[in-house]
Formats: C-alpha cells, sequence, structure tokens
C-alpha cells in the first residue's frame, strides 16, 4: 500500500478508478481528468454500460491512458452521514477490489473517492478507504500493489496518519505490506 501525491491520468497501473456518477458520461473532478486523458472512445464505451448506481462498480478499457483499464464506480454525495453514506462509500471500495482480483490486476490506484464534488469529510472517507482495501488485500492477497492518489495535501496528510497507524499495528507481522513517500 502506498500513499501518493499527484495526478492518478498519469499512472502506469493495472487500473485506476474513476470517481464518477450514476450516468458514467463523463463530468469534472478526476471524472472529467480522466475523460479528458483516456479520449473520446472512453465516452463510446461508458455508453454501452447504461450507468452505474451509486456503491456499484464497472470496468472499461484504459484507452490512451498509461492505465490498462478503468474502474469507473459511482460514490455517495455526503449528506450528513445518515443517509447510509459510510456503507455505500465502502461498498464502491470493496466492489472495485473485487473486480481487480476477478481481472487478476496486480496493480490498482485509488483517488479519494467523493471527498471532492461529492463533499464526503476526507478523515471518515480516507478510513474507509484504508480499511476495505487492506481487508480485501488481506483476504485475497491481491492485488498486491494498492496506490491512493491524493489529489490535495490535505487528503496525502489523512491517508499518511491513517496508513502510518495501520502500519504500526502490523509492524511485527509483516513490514512489507505498506511504503509511502
Ligand atoms: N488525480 C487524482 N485525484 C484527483 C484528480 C486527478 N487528476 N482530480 C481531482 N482529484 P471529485 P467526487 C481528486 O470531485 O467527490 C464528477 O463531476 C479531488 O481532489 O473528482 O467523488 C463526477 O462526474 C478529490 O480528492 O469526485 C461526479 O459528478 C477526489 O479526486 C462527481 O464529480 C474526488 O473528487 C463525483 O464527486
Amino acid at each position: 500500500m502506498q500513499v501518493i501525491l499527484g495526478n492518478i491520468t498519469q499512472l502506469k497501473v493495472d487500473a485506476i478508478v474513476n470517481a464518477a456518477n450514476t450516468s458514467l458520461l463523463g463530468g469534472g473532478g478526476v471524472d472529467g481528468a480522466i475523460h479528458k486523458a483516456a479520449g473520446p472512445e472512453l465516452v463510446d464505451e461508458c455508453r454501452s454500460l447504461r450507468g452505474c448506481k451509486t456503491g456499484d462498480a464497472k470496468l472499461t478499457k484504459g484507452y490512451r491512458l498509461p492505465a490498462r483499464f478503468i474502474i469507473h464506480t459511482v460514490g455517495p454525495v455526503w449528506q450528513g452521514g445518515d443517509c447510509g453514506e459510510p456503507e455505500l462509500l465502502a461498498q464502491c471500495y470493496r466492489k472495485c477490489m473485487e473486480i481487480a482480483i476477478e481481472q487478476k490486476f496486480e496493480s490498482i490506484a485509488f483517488p479519494c473517492i467523493s471527498t471532492g464534488i461529492y463533499k464526503y469529510p476526507k478523515d471518515l472517507a480516507g478510513e474507509i478507504a484504508v480499511k476495505i482495501c487492506y481487508e480485501q488485500m488481506q483476504k485475497n492477497g491481491a492485488p498486491q500493489n494498492i496506490t491512493f492518489c491524493c489529489f490535495d495535501w490535505d487528503n496525502h496528510e489523512v491517508y499518511e496518519r491513517i496508513v502510518a497507524v495501520l502500519r504500526l499495528k502490523n509492524d511485527s507481522q509483516d513490514e512489507n505490506v505498506f511504503s509511502s513517500d
């Protein structure tokens, strides 16, 4: 597991995750950046998928991206936390990991889903992201390389802290599970 500050569209991994909306036809934020970098063929494939429910995830090719594939997921809009947001966000990460495992991907990179336009509090979202990915990785032994790609220093700090705490807890078991820059 590693935490980086960077642009997810530049990562050469098996799959990057897109924080999309239910239409899957593009938008702002990381979604807009991914569609722009992948090229117009992406929206054609997305159209054939007929949308995606909140908490679900769907796979497309990566087209002009360095990443081979894109896993599109739809995070919840933050409405105060009592409208099932934590479960839905957890489901996003779980579904993305399930697809990665099914496809035998060795590397996957996540943006901080829902923490931009959808306004999910960064610390709460980070806890869920790291917890679910770690659980899935422990359970399935894959994908071996998980990157949390933060785009802002606030999220970077949040993820570094959460991963550091988890690393401390696991130090005696496996020192090589985590890395960070
Ligand atoms: N690389 C990595 N992270 C990025 C990038 C990038 N190039 N650009 C933005 N981020 P957001 P959401 C970060 O708003 O909150 C879209 O319009 C950003 O700083 O992209 O899930 C969709 O179509 C933030 O930390 O996604 C939906 O309508 C994180 O990515 C809606 O936004 C997520 O921010 C989804 O909202």
